[in-house]
């Protein structure tokens, strides 16, 4: 009974879009089957163009559909046992033309506008340089010269409230309501930075500096996955920001300048300040 009112209400949320009503700030829930809630503007897009979609399809899927039914009930050999010869229908052909051309279109003008969001990077209040290892990444805040591990927290090393395959040792830590810039490379094979709730997800490529960006909306604690196969703990290599006040995040960079200080090694500054 409890399964099928939570299908329920999984599908109610799909239907109504955003699939908020069961998911978790920042981490995935049971049984959820729609996106994270959003915490970008980024995001925000991403779920309203997935709902568009959504009902695009929907709306095309049931027209089809519909017209499969009508043509197996009307047009079957005993209903209709002399067929129609007809071959052309101008007026059916214009249209069939023109109504995907003009749905075409509707999708492309928000999916441009959407990649053009995500493309262009606003100027950035802070930088963090995200290098993907095998198998945990690191995080260097070239302006601030240090950089630290992220490790994935064990089974016997989590608090209670953390998630499991998520929660780390050391998380990323930003600003509320700021730009930040998120520099991707990877270290010796290609893994991937992904935070769904911001709605990123970039390529850590060796040799090749990627960048993105994220301006988070609301104070927590948002986890991602290394989302490109990388090798055996592809799995155990959790993505967790944090999401602080103007104030936190000062007093976080005091200290972690400190914990972290002469950790910042000549080719992470070098490869981040080069641009
Ligand atoms: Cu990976």
């Amino acid at each position: 009974m409890l399964v099928l009112k939570r299908l329920a209400a999984a599908a109610v949320a799909l239907v109504a879009g955003s699939g908020a009503v069961l998911a978790g700030i920042g981490q995935p829930s049971p049984w959820q089957l729609g996106l994270q809630q959003s915490a970008t503007p980024v995001m925000d897009n991403i779920v309203w163009f997935h709902d568009l979609l959504l009902w695009i399809i929907s709306v095309i899927a049931l027209f089809v559909l519909a017209l499969l039914v009508i043509i197996m009930v009307r047009f079957n050999a005993r209903a209709n046992p002399i067929p129609s010869k007809t071959t052309h229908n101008t007026l059916l052909e214009v249209a069939w033309t023109l109504v995907p051309v003009i749905i075409l279109v509707t999708i492309a003008v928000p999916s441009f506008k959407l990649l053009f969001l995500q493309q262009t990077i606003p100027p950035a209040d802070v930088t963090v340089k995200a290098t993907g290892k095998q198998w945990y990444w690191s995080y260097s805040y070239p302006d601030s010269k240090f950089e630290f591990d992220s490790l994935m927290l064990k089974d016997n090393e989590r608090k209670a409230d953390q998630p499991r395959l998520l929660a780390v040792d050391n998380e990323m830590v930003v600003p509320v309501n700021k730009v930040v810039r998120v520099q991707v490379i990877g270290a010796e094979v290609i893994h991937a930075f992904a935070v769904p709730s911001f709605g990123i997800k970039i390529d850590a490529i060796p040799g090749r500096l990627n960048e993105t960006w994220f301006k988070a909306t609301r104070e927590g604690v948002y986890y991602g996955q290394c989302s490109e196969l990388c090798g055996k703990d592809h799995a155990y290599m959790p993505i967790a920001v944090r999401v602080v006040s103007d104030r936190d995040y000062a007093a976080w960079l005091d200290q972690a300048k400190k914990k972290y200080a002469g950790s910042d090694t000549p080719s992470a500054t070098t490869l981040a300040a080069a641009r």
